[in-house]
């Protein structure tokens, strides 16, 4: 039996890409089981294939699968209608399945409205869907009435059986690192919150379960080996348990996984300890849903933080030099120029280095959705337009699309407006135990401002002032290759080459064997005419696409136009 697991794409590209592109980390647990009871299961990443119906037809006849299952969000449960649709053109006996928070909470209207699902997998899905495959592979169709978190239709009329059980020991789920290769881990599944634009509580349920320590320690050490770098830890609370999250840190540092991470908390959640460990591990950012300035608003999310809280874990975070990203949400009930002013003042006071605005949206499995539906007495039939989502404001006669976009705009430039400040103002922790850290922590945000996300952004004045700033910063602490590399190429960029080349030797003198540095030096020495110089450091250099190109344009700059030629063309071949 082959089966297909397919994240499906999106109505509306996105600002950031990355919020769309990546497949949901259940996905990978699903299959993983799958595998463990032998069947053949591939995953697809279809983000990108809106308008591409050729090409996805094409790739289902070759693929020829059994069985689809759809991972659902919201958002992207259109591009899973699209694509079932041609999968049943191309075999009609195919099963089509969808799971996924965003299939969960509409199950019923998929089930009646779309005749091209077949099943609805409720909730947690590796079990259910596992139980699905295993009555359809027999083809015992009675049994589907037992497969517990399953909705489908029967007799004409569709059916929800029981709820499946909660995995109450996850470890029992087999390590999906062993199979597939991914940057998305987590240690837990359910909050205990219950923030009223949130689907994860009516989901996942606000009993936490946890993966133990040596799991989630197992599953980074085998996507290390596989040569992954950099991992986003999606708990909902990562922090949720402090004697968990530090025992992990210890083992990672134990292990010596070089590594660096980013993890989601909230602020009430964190205290020094866990972020001294925390950031000895790696950990180089935590987002935490601020959601609003005005504490009215705050409490008409269900987001029951208090302003001294957010205050005092994004001063703490931003002392151990882990970035404090902040998630706001705006357009929310009585949002107002008052309550704008309010979130203003919030930014001001906590100085974070990083902010995402959010739109307040409407999803299903929400309790402002419910709410939505409660006040106008909506079905779920709404969802029949063809859109991504219900953003509140469009629900509520006080607001109007041109004022959320003022609104926006206003908080956006107040906060490039003062970043500069923010900046300015860091604060880390004295002691030497941290300095390579800090200044690592220094260099990769001077990068953000010189060539990272804040360098295209014209709203924030100085940028290369400030980048400079914060590489000297960094070398204040400890030697950093990154810094040398950045202040060798700000000066380059000014035509200053005699201070980039004192900048850039003295990195080398630190860091010889750095290859960025070698070839940004040689590019110097070729500015002031030092063609020796540079050719004695680019052939080192030639098994680099750049290095081949700058000695072809040394030797040409020396008149010897036969070698020239030659680097030439083993560049264009390369
Ligand atoms: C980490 C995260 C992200 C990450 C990465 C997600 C990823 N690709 O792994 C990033 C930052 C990229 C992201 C982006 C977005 N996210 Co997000 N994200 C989360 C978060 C915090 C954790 C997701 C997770 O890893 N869960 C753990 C794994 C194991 O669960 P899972 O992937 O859902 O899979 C299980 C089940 O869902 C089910 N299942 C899933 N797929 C399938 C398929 C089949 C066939 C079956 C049978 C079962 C099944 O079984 C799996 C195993 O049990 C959740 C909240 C939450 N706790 O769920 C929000 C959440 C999913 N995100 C949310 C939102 C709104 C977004 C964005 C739209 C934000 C934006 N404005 O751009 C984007 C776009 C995503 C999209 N494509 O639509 C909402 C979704 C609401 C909704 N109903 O759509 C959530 C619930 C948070 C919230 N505020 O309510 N997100
Ligand atoms: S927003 Fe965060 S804290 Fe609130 S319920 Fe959702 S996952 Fe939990």
């Amino acid at each position: 039996m082959k089966i297909l697991l397919i994240y499906p794409y999106c109505l509306e590209s996105r600002l950031n890409d990355e919020d769309i592109s990546v497949v949901p980390q259940g996905l990978f647990y699903i299959a993983a089981l799958l595998k463990k009871h032998a069947y053949d299961v591939e995953i697809l990443n279809w983000h990108n294939t809106s308008n591409r119906s050729q090409d996805i037809k094409a790739e289902l006849i070759n693929k020829n699968p059994d069985v689809i299952g759809f991972s659902i969000l919201h958002a992207n449960r259109w591009g899973g209608i699209d694509i079932a649709r041609i999968a049943k053109q191309v075999n009609p006996q195919v099963k089509v399945v969808f799971g996924g928070i965003g299939a969960t909470f509409l199950w019923e209207h998929f089930l009646t409205h779309f005749p091209e699902v077949d099943f609805v997998v409720i909730g947690e899905g590796e079990y259910s869907f596992l139980n699905l495959i295993q009555c359809l592979d027999q083809g015992t169709a009675y049994q589907l009435d037992h497969v517990k978190g399953l909705a489908f239709r029967k007799d004409g009329r569709v059916r929800r059986n029981s709820d499946a059980d909660p995995i109450c020991d996850l470890d029992q789920l087999p390590v999906p690192a062993q199979h597939f290769s991914y940057q998305h881990v987590s240690l837990t599944r359910g909050c205990a919150a219950n923030c009223h634009f949130c689907g994860s509580p009516q989901f996942w349920g606000r009993q936490v379960r946890f993966h133990s320590v040596d799991y989630f320690v197992e599953q980074l050490s085998l996507l290390y080996q596989q040569g992954i770098r950099f991992f986003y830890v999606s708990d909902d609370t990562f922090t949720i348990s402090t004697r968990r999250v530090i025992e992990i840190c210890k083992k990672i540092i134990q292990t010596q996984m070089d590594v660096q991470w980013a993890a989601i908390s909230r602020v009430d959640m964190i205290n020094a300890e866990i972020l001294y460990w925390m950031r000895k591990a790696g950990c180089i950012q935590i987002s935490y849903g601020v959601e609003s300035g005005s504490e009215k608003i705050r409490k008409l999310l269900g987001k029951t933080i208090s302003s001294q809280q957010i205050r005092q874990a994004f001063e703490l975070t931003q002392k151990y030099g882990i970035m404090a990203r902040a998630f706001f949400i705006y357009g929310c009930p009585q949002e107002s120029w008052q309550t704008i002013e309010e979130t203003i003042e919030l930014i001001d006071a906590i100085k974070p280095l990083s902010i995402i605005f959010y739109i307040l949206d409407l999803y299903p499995g929400t309790a402002l959705f419910d709410d939505y539906k409660n006040r106008n007495t909506l079905s779920d039939d709404i969802w029949l337009q063809r859109i991504e989502d219900i953003m509140y404001f469009e629900t509520d006669p006080s607001l109007s699309k041109d004022l959320i976009l003022e609104f926006g705009k206003k908080l956006r430039n107040r906060f490039y407006e003062k970043l500069p400040e923010f900046v300015e103002a860091l604060d880390l922790v004295d002691d030497p135990e941290f300095y390579p850290q800090h200044s690592d922590f220094f260099s990769r945000l001077a990068l953000t401002f010189d060539k990272g996300d804040y360098s295209g952004i014209d709203a924030i004045a100085h940028k290369d002032q400030i980048a400079e700033k914060l590489y000297r910063r960094s070398l204040t602490y400890a030697p950093n290759a990154r810094a040398y590399l950045g202040l060798g190429m700000l000066y380059q960029q000014r035509r200053a080459f005699d201070e980039s080349i004192q900048i850039l030797r003295a990195g080398l003198e630190i860091f010889p064997h750095e290859e960025q540095l070698q070839l940004c030096v040689a590019i110097s020495y070729m500015n002031v005419g030092d063609y020796h110089q540079a050719l004695g450091l680019l052939l080192k250099l030639q098994h680099l696409k750049e290095g081949v190109y700058f000695i072809a344009q040394c030797y040409q700059a020396l008149d010897d136009v036969t070698k020239a030629e030659l680097y030439l063309k083993k560049y264009q071949t390369l």
